[in-house]
């Protein structure tokens, strides 16, 4: 098999966005979500705060820190971990331990066979029989809420869980678009004895993401939702993201002959590929075909979201700070 090289195009030294009002998104079911949350504290042992692996740090919200945690002892599960290289794993730890996180476990709710999965109830019940329960100390439940950006794979794990001691079938509600848990849930029972429940929460973002870079990973992750940020914008900074990392996969998969730094060229050429047209009214009043670039924006970025180009961690830059 013969390896292709490249000529490389002139990198980008930084991804500049043109319309900073796209990062806005705080709808309202979210601020509901919060308040209910902290009502909420009072009536469970721990909080199992939910990550996407290839944004263990642009994932987090700040929020979580001063509203949710500290008063009940709690998890980090980053899930989606067959998305990240096996490398990545340990230098993500690392980071996250610096950062005081100790309670941290790897997952993909995809797999029936995840020992991370395996790990939850576990570590959760050594944790809240460790710690003071206040006014829960006379419960014989165990009660755990789960939170975290939209689309991390929360009410998967809860699946998983489930699936895994009580062997049922799904009860929380998965879905590929951000925002399809739209209220805290009702208790989940995941395991039998001791009875452990879940709460699902909706995702929670904080108002608006001040750091650009983020708001466009959680984007590229579906964490937002794609038309607030714009398929176009997110594919640009998917293609900025892949060339930073030399990930040039993507390059025969858009029907390209070398990597370029163009998202125009490189839409034109994925568009081309896939047939994609699309009518456009003209000023003499008939319609003129042109390639459709949102189609194969879209379809880029679902590329990538299946793992068609690999696996990428998205925030290496974020672990050494
Ligand atoms: N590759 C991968 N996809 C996952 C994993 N867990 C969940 N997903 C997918 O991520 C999407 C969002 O999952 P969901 O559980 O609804 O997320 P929630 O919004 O946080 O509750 C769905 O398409 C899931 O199939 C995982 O570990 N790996
Ligand atoms: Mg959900």
């Amino acid at each position: 098999m013969s390896i292709k090289t490249y000529q490389l195009p002139k990198l980008r030294e930084c991804f500049k966005l043109v319309d900073k009002n796209a990062l806005h998104w705080f709808p309202g079911h979210m601020g509901k979500g919060m308040k209910q949350m902290q009502q909420q504290l009072k009536s469970v042992d721990l909080v199992i705060e939910v990550h996407d692996a290839r944004i263990p740090i642009s994932g987090r919200n700040p929020n979580f820190k001063h509203t949710v945690l500290g008063v009940r002892p709690h998890i980090v599960v980053l899930n989606k971990k067959d998305l990240i290289h096996e490398d990545a794993v340990s230098q993500v730890e690392q980071k996250l331990a610096k950062d005081g996180f100790s309670n941290l476990i790897f997952t993909n709710c995809k797999s029936h066979t995840c020992n991370g999965v395996r790990k939850v109830i576990p570590l959760a019940t050594k944790l809240i029989n460790s710690s003071p329960r206040f006014n829960r100390s006379e419960q014989k439940d165990f009660c755990m809420m789960v939170i975290g950006v939209p689309n991390v794979g929360k009410s998967s794990l809860i699946n998983a869980l489930r699936n895994r001691h009580l062997h049922k079938s799904n009860a929380a509600h998965v879905g590929a678009v951000a925002g399809v848990t739209r209220s805290v849930q009702n208790r989940i029972k995941v395991v039998h004895d001791p009875p452990v429940y879940l709460l699902d929460t909706p995702g929670v973002l904080t108002p608006s993401v001040s750091n650009i870079e983020s708001g466009l990973r959680l984007a590229l992750c579906s964490c937002l939702q794609d038309h607030l940020v714009g398929e176009e914008v997110i594919a640009d900074y998917l293609l900025y993201m892949l060339n930073k990392e030399g990930n040039f996969a993507y390059v025969e998969y858009l029907g390209l002959e070398q990597p370029t730094e163009s998202i125009s060229l490189a839409l034109l050429s994925h568009a081309r590929k896939l047939g994609k047209t699309q009518k456009v009214r003209s000023v003499e009043g008939g319609y003129n075909i042109r390639f459709d670039l949102r189609s194969a924006a879209q379809s880029f970025v679902h590329a990538f979201r299946a793992g068609k180009f690999g696996p990428v961690l998205l925030d290496r830059d974020k672990l050494t700070c």
